[in-house]
């Protein structure tokens, strides 16, 4: 089954922690394509808060969507992501944009994700290695990016 994952981090080692993620991935996702790590100011958070770095990779894996977030969180607390409010700044955080052009809404998981129509944080690495993908329910991912700029 055909994903996409963004990453992003921006408490202790962004880049660092972006490449450790990505390699326990690997173990549970076949990646078959990474992004340039890009540096993003923070976008609709609601406290002071550094610079994130992001990231989206391209995947073909095996397991079910809540099969892999749940493996996907548990790559996070190994990171020593911690949670308090929504949005607070974090070591690391990956999400699953796509799976397979599935639909799903459950309290564990939302397919596709949410609110990546209106992050260019996401559509612009994911561009880079998919130019020519489009977000269900949105269409054509360089047509939303144009809407933002
Ligand atoms: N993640 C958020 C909220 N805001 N801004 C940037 N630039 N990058 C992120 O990864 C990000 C954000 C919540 O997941
Ligand atoms: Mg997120
Ligand atoms: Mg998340």
């Amino acid at each position: 089954m055909k994903v996409v994952i963004a990453l992003g981090a921006n408490l202790g080692n962004p880049r660092k922690q972006i490449s450790l993620a990505i390699d326990a991935i690997r173990d549970i996702v076949n990646v078959e394509k990474v992004s340039s790590l890009y540096e993003t100011a923070p976008f609709k958070v609601s406290d002071e808060q550094p610079n994130y770095i992001n990231a989206v990779l391209l995947g073909d894996t095996e397991l079910q969507p809540k099969v892999l977030i749940k493996e996907l969180l548990s790559i996070e607390s190994k990171l020593g992501r911690q949670r308090s409010i929504p949005k607070a700044a974090r070591t690391i955080d990956i999400d699953i944009i796509d799976y397979e052009g599935f639909f799903l809404e459950s309290e564990e998981l939302t397919l596709p994700h949410p609110r990546a129509h209106e992050r260019k944080f996401v559509l612009e690495p994911w561009a880079e290695i998919d130019p020519d993908a489009e977000l269900l329910g949105y269409g054509p991912i360089k047509e939303l990016l144009a809407a933002l700029e």
